[in-house]
C-alpha cells in the first residue's frame, strides 16, 4: 500500500532519532496520529494543553541536546502551543513543531478555524514551511529538522490534514544528518589580543553562563590561572556551580550579594557564554571581554573591549597556553570569603523548627536539596520557586535543571517535568511549582496518570502572586491582584490518581517529601510556606523607593533584607 504524506512525515521524524511527540489530538492532525498509532518505534504523548506539549518537548530537546517534536491542530491548537515555543526559542533548544492546518483548498476563504501559522510563528521560530503538495514531504521537513538543530531553536511545518491523507510520492530518503557540532575558535590574533590584557590585568571575574557547558574543566584552570572568581548567570548554573573552588554565586536581583561584587569590584570582567540580561548588575568601569558563539551576541547587553566568536572550550584551550600564572589572589580571596558569607546567611534561612510556623520556603527547598538523588532533574516555576532552586538546590554534574529563564513564562515546571520524566524514564523528576504556576496549567496534573509519569511536585503554598507582590511593594504599589483562593492542592492531585500530602508545619516536611519521592508513581506535596519571604532592605522605606520597578534595582534582594540598594542609594540619597 501506497505510503501517505502523515507516513513519511513519521518515518522521516524515527530516521532522526525522534521517539516521541507531544500534543493534542484533533481533525486535521488525524493523518499524523493515525500514522502514529500501532508503532513501536514512535510514541503519542497525549498532553492536555498545547502549551503544555511544547514546554515538554522543549524540557526534553534542552536535556538531550536533541531533536524534540510536539504537534497542534489547526487555528485553537496551533495558538496554543505558541507560548511553550516561545520559551523553546528563546532557550535555544531544537524544537520541531507540527502545526496542522485547515483543508489545503480553504486556506484564504476565512474557513472555520483558519489561522495564519506563517504570521503566528514567526516571532518564536527560525523557519515556517508550509506543506502545500505531497512531494514537499519529506523535503521542508528536512529543512526544517536541520533548521532547527543547526540554529537551535525552533522550526514549524505547517500541514494540512488533507495534505497529511494524500499518497505520498516514492522519495529516497536522505540521511540523517549527525548531530552538528562546532569547535569553532577565534583567530590566533583575537585570542592573543585576549591574553595580553588578562595577563595585565589585576583583579579578574570570569562571569560564566550556559555556554559554558562541557567546559568545566578549562574553566576551573582559566579561573586558577587569573586568580579569577567565577560568577555564573542562571542558566549556567547546573553547567559551572559543581566541584569548583572558584564559584561566588549567582549575580543578579535573585544572586547572591558575592557574585554582585565580585563583578563591581573587578577592573576586567570576561564574560563566557552568558547573555545575562540585566545592565545594571554589569561593571561600568571595567575593561570587558565577551566569548559566545553567535556573533550577534556580543556588545547586546554592555560596551565591549574584546568581543570573540568561538566555542567556550575551544576558546579556552587556544587562551590557556597564553595566559602566565597570577600571583596576586587578593580578588579571589575576598570574593571566596564574601561567598562563604553569603552563603551561610541564605542556608541560615533555610531552617524549620519543629511545630514553629510558618514554613519558610528555604527550608522547603533545602528539604528538596537533600533528599533528591544524586541525578535528579529539577524544574522551577517562575516566581518564588525560581529563587528557591537558584539558592538551594546543589548541583553535581549530573543534576539537571530547567526553567523558563530567558522566556519566564508562569507555568512552565510542571510541563517541563513531564518532557523530562518521558524522555528520562529512569530518572527522578522534581518539580518546584508555584500554586499560582500549578493552577495556570493545572489540566496537565492529569497528564502524570495518563501517561504514567511518577512526576513529583512540590508546590509552594504561599496563597499569592508572591513574586509580583514583592514587585508591587518595591514599587511602592499596594498588593492587589496577588491574592490566591486557592483550592486543596493534595486532595485535587489525589482525585486526579497521585499521591496527595499537604505539609502544614516543619516537621511535616521532611518526612512527607520523602515519601512522595520514595513513592511508585506521581506525587504532590502541598507545602504552606510563608507569603512574604524576601523582604526589602530596611535602610530604604518604600516611600523613598517609590517609582523604581525592582527590576531597575541595582542590588540582590537578601533573604534578610539586609543588602544595600547601590542605585536607590546612589541617585535617591545625594
Ligand atoms: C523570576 C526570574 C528571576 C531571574 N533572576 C535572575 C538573576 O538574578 N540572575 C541571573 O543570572 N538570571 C536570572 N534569571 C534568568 C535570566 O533571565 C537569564 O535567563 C539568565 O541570566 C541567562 O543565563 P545564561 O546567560 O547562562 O544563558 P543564556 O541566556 O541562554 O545565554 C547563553 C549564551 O551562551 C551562548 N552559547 C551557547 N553555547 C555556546 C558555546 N558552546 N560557546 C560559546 N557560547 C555559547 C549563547 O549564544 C548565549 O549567548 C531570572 C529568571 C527569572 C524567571
Ligand atoms: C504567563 C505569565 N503570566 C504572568 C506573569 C507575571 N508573573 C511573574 S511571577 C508571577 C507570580 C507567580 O506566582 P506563583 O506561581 O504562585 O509563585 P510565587 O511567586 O507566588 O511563589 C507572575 C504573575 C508571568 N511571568 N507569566
Amino acid at each position: 500500500m501506497a505510503k501517505r504524506v502523515a507516513d513519511v512525515l513519521v518515518d522521516t521524524l524515527a530516521r532522526h532519532g525522534v521517539e516521541r511527540i507531544y500534543g493534542v489530538a484533533g481533525d486535521s492532525l488525524n493523518g499524523v496520529t493515525d500514522s502514529i498509532r500501532g508503532r513501536e518505534s514512535m510514541r503519542w504523548l497525549h498532553a492536555r494543553h498545547e502549551e503544555a506539549a511544547a514546554f515538554a518537548a522543549g524540557a526534553e530537546a534542552h536535556l538531550t541536546g536533541k531533536l524534540a517534536v510536539c504537534a497542534g491542530s489547526c487555528g485553537p491548537g496551533n495558538l496554543h502551543l505558541i507560548n511553550g515555543l516561545y520559551d523553546c526559542h528563546r532557550s535555544r533548544v531544537p524544537v520541531l513543531a507540527i502545526a496542522a492546518q485547515i483543508p489545503s483548498h480553504e486556506i484564504g476563504t476565512g474557513y472555520f478555524q483558519e489561522t495564519d501559522p506563517a504570521h503566528l510563528f514567526a516571532q518564536c521560530s527560525h523557519y515556517y514551511g508550509l506543506v502545500s503538495q505531497p512531494d514537499h514531504m519529506p523535503r521542508l521537513l528536512e529543512i526544517a529538522v536541520q533548521t532547527a538543530l543547526s540554529r537551535r531553536g525552533v522550526a514549524v511545518l505547517g500541514l494540512p490534514g488533507d495534505i497529511a491523507l494524500r499518497d505520498a510520492p516514492e522519495v529516497v530518503p536522505s540521511r540523517a544528518l549527525p548531530e552538528p557540532t562546532s569547535d569553532l575558535c577565534p583567530s590566533d590574533v583575537e585570542v592573543s589580543a585576549l591574553g595580553t590584557m588578562l595577563n595585565g590585568a589585576q583583579k579578574i571575574t570570569i562571569l560564566g553562563g550556559a555556554g559554558c557547558a562541557g567546559a568545566h574543566a578549562e574553566l576551573v584552570e582559566l579561573a586558577g590561572k587569573l586568580k579569577a572568581p567565577i560568577v555564573h548567570a542562571m542558566r549556567g548554573k547546573e553547567f559551572i556551580e559543581y566541584d569548583n573552588p572558584f564559584d561566588v554565586g549567582m549575580t543578579g536581583l535573585i544572586g547572591f550579594s558575592s557574585g554582585y561584587h565580585a563583578m563591581m569590584n573587578c577592573d576586567a570582567l570576561l564574560m563566557l557564554g552568558t547573555d545575562f540580561p540585566y545592565r545594571q548588575f554589569l561593571p561600568s568601569k571595567a575593561t570587558i571581554a565577551q566569548v559566545d558563539i553567535r556573533g550577534d551576541q556580543l556588545g547586546r547587553r554592555t560596551r565591549l573591549d574584546h568581543g570573540l566568536i568561538g566555542d567556550v572550550k575551544a576558546t579556552l584551550r587556544a587562551l590557556l597556553p597564553k595566559l602566565t600564572q597570577h600571583a596576586d589572589d587578593w580578588h579571589l580571596k575576598a570574593s571566596l570569603e564574601h561567598y562563604q558569607k553569603a552563603r551561610k546567611e541564605l542556608d541560615d534561612l533555610a531552617v524549620g523548627e519543629p511545630g514553629k510556623k510558618p514554613i519558610h520556603p528555604q527550608y522547603v527547598a533545602r528539604m528538596v536539596d537533600e533528599l533528591a538523588a544524586s541525578d535528579a532533574i529539577f524544574s522551577c516555576d517562575v516566581g518564588t520557586p525560581t529563587v528557591w532552586a537558584a539558592r538551594y538546590l546543589t548541583m553535581n554534574g549530573r543534576r539537571r535543571l530547567l526553567g523558563s529563564f530567558n522566556h519566564g513564562s508562569m507555568a512552565n515546571a510542571l510541563p517541563q517535568a513531564i518532557g523530562a520524566q518521558a524522555s528520562h524514564p529512569g530518572r527522578q523528576v522534581i518539580s518546584l511549582s508555584g500554586d499560582g504556576g500549578l493552577a495556570m496549567l493545572l489540566g496537565d496534573l492529569l497528564t502524570l496518570r495518563q501517561l504514567d509519569l511518577p512526576v513529583k511536585i512540590v508546590v509552594f503554598r504561599n496563597d499569592a502572586l508572591a513574586f509580583v507582590e514583592l514587585e508591587m511593594k518595591a514599587a511602592g504599589f499596594l498588593d492587589f491582584a496577588t491574592n490566591l483562593r486557592n483550592p486543596d492542592f493534595a486532595k485535587m492531585a489525589q482525585g486526579a490518581g497521585l499521591l496527595g500530602l499537604t505539609a502544614e508545619t516543619p516537621e511535616q516536611v521532611r518526612p512527607m517529601i520523602a515519601e512522595a519521592l520514595a513513592h511508585d508513581g506521581p506525587a504532590l506535596v502541598e507545602v504552606l510556606v510563608a507569603r512574604q519571604e524576601l523582604s526589602m532592605p530596611p535602610t530604604i522605606t518604600l516611600e523613598q523607593i517609590s517609582g523604581f520597578s525592582l527590576f531597575m534595582l541595582r542590588a540582590v534582594l537578601s533573604g534578610r533584607g539586609d543588602e544595600v540598594v547601590d542605585l536607590a542609594k546612589v541617585n535617591l540619597f545625594r
